[in-house]
């Protein structure tokens, strides 16, 4: 057998075609702090690339910002059945290594959650943002987030929305590393949760967690984008 030594354009193209990048993404959703199967639940992007950057990071007007290119559709995604109250995980590929506040946001489908765009009222329940105690900023920069349904919402099926905003680069703009899981929650309450935003429109260039700077010496407290979190 003969090998030859491609040239670094050839490498790039082929790990371009198998969609590894340097990139990372979040990539499976469990039950309790399992690590999950990649794309079982969760939609698959198809930009191989999970952030929503270049031409598209400046267009917040994008509802690609919902799932990730590629993810408003279900596919072949399946729902993963959860009770209200229950943990869930969200893994990814390789632990985030942007600096940038990790929310999840919740969005219900009027009917299957496979055949929802995410085009309705969204709200977040968690966020990570930076923890100043030690007196300067600590991102929580992890290989996996979990958090769990609120116990009050409505039963029924959900898009389970996770996002990394990585702002490590002043002056550029942030990029979106986004997922969408599909949930089917049961045994939920009667609580309408709020405050709620649509996607897109939920983030506007001129927010100052869009826009921080997170290397100056000032740089002492930071307000994670998006709606308040809504805890029952
Ligand atoms: C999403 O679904 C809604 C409701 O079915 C539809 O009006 C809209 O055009 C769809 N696409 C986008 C990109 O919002
Ligand atoms: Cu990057």
């Amino acid at each position: 057998m003969k090998f030859s030594l491609p040239g670094v354009a050839a490498v790039a193209a082929a790990l371009a075609a198998q969609g590894v990048s340097g990139h990372y993404i979040f990539q499976s959703l469990a039950a309790g702090s399992a690590k999950g199967t990649a794309f079982e639940y969760v939609r698959r992007n198809t930009n191989h690339n999970s952030p929503v950057t270049g031409d598209r990071s400046t267009d917040l007007s994008s509802p690609d910002l919902r799932c990730n290119v590629g993810g408003a559709t279900g596919g072949s995604t399946k729902t993963l059945t959860l009770n209200a109250g229950d943990a869930f995980t969200f893994t990814l590929d390789q632990a985030v290594y942007h600096q940038g506040p990790v929310s999840i946001y919740m969005s219900k489908a009027p009917g299957a959650a496979a055949d929802y765009n995410g085009s309705g009222p969204w709200f977040k329940i968690k966020d990570w943002g930076p923890d100043f105690s030690s007196g300067q900023a600590v991102w929580t920069m992890s290989d996996r987030y979990t958090s769990n349904i609120p116990r009050c919402i409505p039963s029924g099926e959900y898009l389970l929305r996770i996002q990394s905003l990585a702002i490590h680069n002043p002056g550029a703009t942030p990029q979106w590393y986004i997922s969408c899981g599909q949930v089917k929650v049961q045994g939920g309450g009667n609580t309408t949760p709020s405050p709620t935003a649509s996607i897109p429109g939920a983030f506007r260039a001129s927010d100052p967690g869009y826009t921080a700077n997170i290397y100056t010496p000032d740089f002492k407290s930071y307000t994670v984008p998006g709606p308040a979190v809504f805890a029952c």
